[in-house]
Parts: structure tokens; sequence; C-alpha cells
């Protein structure tokens, strides 16, 4: 990572908001990707909720963090949208059934569409039913599924199965991801991936789409 990205990364961490915007500025002066901009500032958001997870930052730290993400993203979009053009494919994007977290979500989201994927977002807790509706309408290739909650992982399964039962699974690839998902998870549930963070997203897609 650049020295930029590295500051900037450190900016949304501290929570240094004024810092954001111009840091994002001079990235893209110095020649850095909008897309890589863009993962420097999730990666960022990821280490907000690694602190908020040990207990040094509360709630309202969270939402300065997406206040953060917020002024970055304005100087960013118009420069992604010009990158978005390549038609990569569709992705069905939701956060499953029983769980209402949505940060990580949203952000595969934008960096899955500035990467040139086409994004079907179905929100939070989305049923099994809509995703299989959702991928037969859009003709999607491939289905994330964001998954926070150990109490909620029986919905992958779900998934997977109501995809066979539509005769779509041979179609479409799944990949996973949230704090609760792990290799080993993701093999007993029978998906064909799981993402640590927004950018390995992007790379996971790119292959299943390819
Ligand atoms: C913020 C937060 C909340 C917020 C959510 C706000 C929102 N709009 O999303 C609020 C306060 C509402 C909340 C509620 C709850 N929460 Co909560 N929450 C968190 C917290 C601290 C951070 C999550 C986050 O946003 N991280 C920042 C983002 C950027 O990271 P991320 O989600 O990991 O996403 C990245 C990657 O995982 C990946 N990714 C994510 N999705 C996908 C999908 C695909 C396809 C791919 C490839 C990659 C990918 O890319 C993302 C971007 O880099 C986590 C702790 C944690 N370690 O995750 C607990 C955590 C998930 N919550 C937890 C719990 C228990 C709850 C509650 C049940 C609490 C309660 N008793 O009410 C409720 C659940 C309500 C429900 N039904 O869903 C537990 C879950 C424990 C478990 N293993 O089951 C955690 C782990 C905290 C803990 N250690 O106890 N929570």
């Amino acid at each position: 990572m650049g020295e930029q990205l590295e500051a900037l990364n450190k900016a949304m961490v501290e929570l240094d908001l004024d810092a954001i915007a111009p840091l994002v500025e001079k990235a893209l002066e110095e020649g850095e990707a909008p897309v890589d901009v863009l993962g420097a500032m999730c990666q960022g958001m990821s280490g907000v909720g690694a602190l908020f997870e040990k207990g040094e930052y509360y709630l309202a730290d969270l939402v300065l963090a997406g206040e953060g993400m917020k002024e970055g993203l304005a100087v960013l979009e118009p420069r992604l949208e010009a990158g978005a053009l390549g038609g990569k494919g569709t992705v069905v994007l939701c956060t499953v059934k029983g769980d209402i977290h949505d940060i990580g979500k949203n952000l595969v989201a934008t960096m899955l569409s500035s990467s040139g994927f086409e994004v079907v977002d179905l929100g939070v807790d989305v049923p099994e039913a809509r995703i299989v509706e959702a991928v037969r309408a859009n003709g999607a290739k491939a289905v994330g599924l964001s998954v926070l909650l150990t109490s909620m992982v029986q919905s992958i399964a779900d998934v997977v199965k109501a995809l066979e039962v539509a005769g779509l699974r041979d179609q479409v690839k799944i990949a996973i991801g949230g704090a609760c998902t792990t290799d080993a998870l993701a093999e007993k549930m029978g998906v064909d991936a799981i993402g640590r963070d927004a950018v390995e997203a992007v790379r996971i897609f790119e292959g299943f789409c390819g």
C-alpha cells in the first residue's frame, strides 16, 4: 500500500474525519487507482469494527467512521463511476435471514459496483426465496451473502438448498463473508468461497464471473 493510502487507512481507523477527503484527493493526484483508494478506506473501516469489538471504540465511533466513509466517497464517487462501465456481470448481494448487519455488505456493494459489477442489493434479513427470485430475474452469475451472527449460519444452507431446488445452483457461484464466517463453515455449507474484506470480495467475484 502506498504512503497516501497508508495515511488514509490510518485516518479512518483514528477517526480523523477532517483528514479523509484531502487524503483521498492527494492519493488520486498521485495516481492511485480509485478502486484502491476505496479499498484503503474499507480496510480502515474494518479496523474500526475490530476496535469496537475490543471495547476500545463505542457505537458513536462506528457512526463517525460511517461519516468518514461518506466524506471520502463524496470525492471518490465521480471517479469511480468512470471505471464502472466494465459490465463484469451481475451479483445478487444481501445479508442473510435473521441478520441485520449491513456496514460490511454495503462496503462490498460499493467496491463491486465500483469495479464494474452490476450489484442487486437486496438489503438485510433476506429470506432465501427472494434471493432465488432475484437470481432468476437478473440472470445473476453470483450470490454474495453477508453473515455476522453465528446463530444465523443455517440461513446460508437454506439459500444453497433453495437454489438447488430451483435448478439454479449450477449457474451461480456463492461467496460468504462477515465476522462469523470461516473456511470450515464455507465448506460445511457447500458455498464456493469466503471473503475476508471488500477487496478480496472483488477478486472472488472476478473469478466467478470472468
Ligand atoms: C456494528 C455492529 C452492530 C450494529 C450493526 C449496524 C449495521 N447497520 O450494520 C448493531 C448495533 C445494530 C449490531 C446489532 C447486533 N449485533 Co453486532 N456487531 C457489530 C460489529 C461491532 C461490527 C460489524 C461491522 O460493521 N464491522 C465493520 C465492517 C466493515 O466489517 P465486516 O462486517 O466484517 O465486513 C467486511 C468483511 O467481513 C467482508 N464481508 C462482509 N460481508 C461480506 C459478504 C461477502 C459475500 C464477502 C465476499 C465479504 C464480506 O467485507 C467487509 C468489508 O471489508 C460486530 C463485530 C465484528 N467483529 O464484526 C458485532 C457482532 C457481529 N454483533 C454481534 C451481536 C451478537 C449482535 C446482536 C445480536 C446484539 C444484540 N444482543 O442485540 C445484534 C444483532 C441484530 C441482528 N438480528 O442482526 C456479535 C455476533 C456474535 C456471533 N458470533 O454471533 C458480534 C461479532 C460482536 C461480538 N463480538 O459479540 N451490531
